[in-house]
């Protein structure tokens, strides 16, 4: 298995489910900007999408788009959800990915002034919907951390970066995954603080 990452960019959620799998992985560091891979390599020409995470495995071949990446590892590692809550989780991974993530766009794009302001509000409406959903649950789906959790908690470093307003019920969600061993590991191999 081959992950092609960027430092803090949603490909962290599918390292942090490498890293909590206990099994051996490769990685290549992306720049997002040339699109060339650490060892200067077309990653065009490796992945046409252009975007991460991409992941090289042995029975696929290359697979792309967070939903499907991140449920493929979930399967792959034991760690999916079977049964209804097998939709829940695909239903938090549209929400997370399309909602959330595609939310952020306008400010990873540089937006200023209003445009940036609108785009925060935005965002933080689609936070709070989703801490509302979370109930008093700690985790996303059942007793303990997965994929989705990984994912939504990559958005709660981003609202950080882009001051976006967290509600206390996400800003205490983003605690409790500092505090995973898994999220420490693939963080200090990306090189965050
Ligand atoms: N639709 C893709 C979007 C992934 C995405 O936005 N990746 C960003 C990093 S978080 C990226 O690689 N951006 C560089 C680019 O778009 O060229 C997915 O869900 O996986």
């Amino acid at each position: 298995m081959k992950l092609y990452y960027a430092p803090g960019a949603c490909s962290l959620a599918s390292h942090i489910a490498l890293v909590e799998s206990g099994e051996d992985y490769d990685k290549v560091k992306v720049d997002l900007k040339t699109h060339e891979t650490e060892d200067g390599a077309d990653f065009y020409a490796i992945s046409p999408r252009g975007y991460v995470p991409a992941i090289d495995t042995d029975d696929i071949g290359l697979l792309t788009e967070n939903p499907a990446v991140l449920t493929y590892l979930a399967d792959h590692y034991g760690a999916a959800p079977s049964g209804g809550r097998r939709y829940k989780l695909l239903e938090w991974l549209g929400f997370i990915g399309t909602e959330i993530h595609g939310g952020f766009g306008p400010l990873f794009g540089g937006a200023e002034g209003d445009k940036a302001e609108a785009a925060k509000q935005a965002v933080a409406g689609k936070f709070a919907l989703a801490a509302e959903l979370m109930g008093d649950a700690d985790w996303l789906l059942g007793e303990a951390p997965g994929v989705a959790d990984n994912y939504l908690f990559v958005t709660t470093l981003w609202a950080d970066k882009f001051g976006v307003e967290l509600p206390a019920k996400l800003a205490d969600f983003r605690a409790r995954n500092m505090a995973r061993e898994a999220v420490n590991k693939a963080m200090s191999e990306e090189g965050l603080g």
